[in-house]
C-alpha cells in the first residue's frame, strides 16, 4: 500500500513528507493505522545527528497510538479493530530478559531493531522508486501507517484518545514509570526532578502518585515553573539564580539530601548534582535522560561508598503490553493527567513546526494527528 510519512532523509535536515510504499506484515508482525504521534526529544536527538546509532533514510517517531488494521500470520493476540500504542521497549514474554523481573528490557529483537529492520531482517518502508526507508525504534510512528511486530504492540482500551494517549507510548510512561517501577518511592518522601519537560513533568505527577511530601524542580527555564506546580512541584530552584554551589543549597532544601533524585536533561554535569544532592546513606539517583554521545559521568567514588546509589531506567522500567493498559486506565479514570502537557497539535504537513517548538523550549508536546 501507499501511505503518507515525514522521512529523515539525512542528519540535520527537515523531515520530507511524501508518500511512500508499505509492504503488509510478515508472520508475528501487525499493519496499524498510526492515528497521533507525539515528537519526543529523542526524535530530536536522533534527526540532529547526535544519537551515534541514527541511521538514515529512516521513518522517526516512537510515541503514536492507532488501530489495527491487518494482522499477519501467527498473530494471535491482536485482530483488526483492536487500538494499540507501539513499544520501543517489546515485551515478548519469553526471552532471558522478560524471565527477569529485574529488567524490562526485552532482548528478543533487540538487533534486527537497533538495524531499522523488522525481525526478519528487512524493512517495510521503501520510496516510491522502491528503495528502502528504514523503520526507527520499531515504531515508526511519522507514517500515517506503519507495521510493528505483535510483541511490541499494546492493546489498549477503546474509548480513549488517541490524541492522548499516544504520550503514554513513551513520555508519561518514562517519568511515572522511573518513580513507580526503577525509583519505588515510599509515600512521604522528598524527591528533586531536574529538567521540566515532557519527561520531568511526567515525573512530578508519578512522585505526587507515589505520596512524595517534597518535590523539588530544578529547571534554567524558569517558564516551567506553573505547569510543574500544577502537576504536584513544591519547590522551584533555577540554578542560575543560586550564588553558591547547588548541592549544599539542594542538600539544605530537603533538609539533609533527598530520598530520590532524577535526571531528565541528559546533561552529565547535572547527573552529578542530581548524585550529590541524593541523602547520605540511602539517596538513590535516577538517570533518565539520554547524554550525548561519548559523554561520561563522574563523581568521588567516596559518595557512593557512603550510601547514595546511581541507577539508570529506560521507559520507566515498565512492561509495556503489561503496563501501558494500566496507565491508559489511570488516565481515563482521572489518576494521572495528560492534556494540559499537550500544548500544541498539528497535521503531518506541520510536523517540522514541531520540532521548531522544541527547539525554542516554547512546547511541552507536540502532537501530530493524522
Ligand atoms: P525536554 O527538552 O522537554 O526537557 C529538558 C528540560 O531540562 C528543559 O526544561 C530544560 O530547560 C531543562 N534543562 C536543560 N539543561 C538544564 C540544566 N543544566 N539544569 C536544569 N535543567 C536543565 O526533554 P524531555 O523530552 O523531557 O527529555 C529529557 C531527557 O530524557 C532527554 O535526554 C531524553 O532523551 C530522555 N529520555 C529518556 C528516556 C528513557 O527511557 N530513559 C525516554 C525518553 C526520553
Ligand atoms: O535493550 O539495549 C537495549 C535497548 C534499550 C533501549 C532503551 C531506550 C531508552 C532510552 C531512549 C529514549 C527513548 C525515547
Ligand atoms: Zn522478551
Ligand atoms: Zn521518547
Amino acid at each position: 500500500m501507499r501511505t503518507r510519512a515525514a522521512v529523515a532523509v539525512a542528519a540535520g535536515k527537515p523531515l520530507e513528507v511524501m508518500d511512500v510504499n508499505l509492504a503488509g506484515p510478515k508472520a508475528g508482525e501487525v499493519l496499524v493505522e498510526i492515528k497521533a504521534t507525539g515528537i519526543c526529544h529523542t526524535d530530536e536527538f536522533t534527526l540532529s545527528g547526535a544519537d551515534p546509532e541514527g541511521l538514515f533514510p529512516a521513518i522517526l517517531g516512537h510515541e503514536g497510538a492507532g488501530v489495527v488494521l491487518e494482522v499477519g500470520k501467527d498473530v494471535t493476540s491482536l485482530k483488526p479493530g483492536d487500538h494499540v500504542i507501539p513499544l520501543y521497549t517489546p515485551e515478548c514474554r519469553e526471552c532471558e530478559y522478560c524471565l527477569n523481573p529485574k529488567t524490562n528490557l526485552c532482548q528478543s529483537i533487540r538487533n534486527t531493531q537497533g538495524q531499522g529492520l523488522m525481525p526478519d531482517g528487512t524493512s517495510r518502508f521503501s520510496t516510491l522508486d522502491g528503495d528502502p526507508i528504514l523503520h526507527y525504534m520499531g515504531c515508526s510512528t511519522f507514517a500515517n501507517h506503519t507495521v510493528v511486530p505483535e510483541i511490541a504492540l499494546a492493546k489498549v482500551r477503546k474509548d480513549a484518545p488517541f490524541d492522548k494517549i499516544c504520550y503514554i507510548g513513551c513520555g508519561v510512561t518514562t517519568g511515572i514509570g522511573a518513580v513507580i517501577n526503577t525509583a519505588k518511592v515510599e509515600i512521604g518522601s522528598r524527591a528533586i526532578v531536574f529538567g521540566l519537560g515532557g519527561i520531568g513533568l511526567n515525573v512530578i505527577q508519578g512522585l505526587r502518585l507515589a505520596g512524595a511530601d517534597q518535590i523539588v524542580g530544578v529547571d534554567i527555564n524558569a517558564s516551567k515553573v506553573d505547569m510543574a506546580k500544577r502537576f504536584g512541584m513544591t519547590d522551584f530552584v533555577n540554578p542560575t539564580e543560586v550564588e553558591d554551589d547547588l548541592v549544599p543549597f539542594l542538600v539544605d532544601l530537603t533538609k539533609g539530601g533527598a530520598d530520590y533524585t532524577f535526571d531528565a536533561t541528559g546533561n552529565v554535569d547535572v547527573m552529578r548534582t542530581a548524585l550529590e544532592a541524593s541523602h547520605k546513606g540511602w539517596g538513590e539517583s535516577i538517570i533518565i535522560g539520554v547524554a550525548p554521545a561519548g559523554a561520561e559521568i563522574a563523581t568521588r567514588p567516596f559518595q557512593l561508598v557512603t550510601g547514595r546509589s546511581w541507577r539508570g531506567t529506560a521507559f520507566g522500567g515498565a512492561r509495556g503490553r503489561t503496563d501501558v493498559p494500566k496507565i491508559v486506565d489511570w488516565y481515563m479514570d482521572g489518576k494521572i493527567e495528560i492534556d494540559p502537557m499537550i500544548t500544541h497539535t498539528m497535521g503531518l504537513d506541520d510536523i517540522n513546526k514541531g520540532f521548531d517548538l522544541m527547539h525554542a523550549g516554547e512546547s511541552i508536546r507536540s502532537v501530530v494527528v493524522y
